[in-house]
């Protein structure tokens, strides 16, 4: 009996290999259309030479009602920030750093508290749109 060493293990690669691009395209019929949304835990973003220039009252989750703060800052740069609060709970923060086309993710982003743990969990392009977490409703 002639058994190839390592053949088991190639033949998991192989299936490995083989499950991605199912796992893909599982991914883009389920969603409709897709939101490109990482997962992980996000540091807020470094306030410093930030200045709020304005306040107002947004509709997170388009019931018509405005139930979250939003808070826009700009630095010296014209890099933008905001947040956004309701229930005296922050469940996003974006940063939006000047003169790019918005490509690079650490520069460009949302992140989300997706369940009111006050970690941020959701990071989004700014092309993305994002709601009001459920936990917030
Ligand atoms: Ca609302
Ligand atoms: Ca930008
Ligand atoms: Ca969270």
């Amino acid at each position: 009996m002639t058994t190839e060493p390592g053949g088991e293990a190639r033949r998991a690669a192989v299936l490995r290999g083989a499950s991605l691009p199912l796992l893909i395209v599982v991914l883009l019929l389920s969603a409709a259309p897709s939101i490109a949304v990482e997962t992980g835990l996000f540091t807020a973003p470094e306030m410093e030479g930030f200045v709020k220039i304005q306040e107002l009252d947004g509709d997170g989750n388009d019931d018509g009602v405005k139930e979250t703060r939003i808070r826009r800052f700009r630095n010296v740069n014209g890099d933008r920030m905001f947040t956004m609060t309701a229930k005296d709970q922050l469940w996003a923060w974006s940063v939006d750093a000047v003169d790019d086309d918005d490509s690079q993710i650490n520069r460009n982003y949302v992140l989300r508290d997706s369940d009111c743990d006050g970690r941020f969990d959701e990071r989004y392009r700014l092309d993305e749109g994002f709601n009001l977490p459920a936990c917030l409703e």
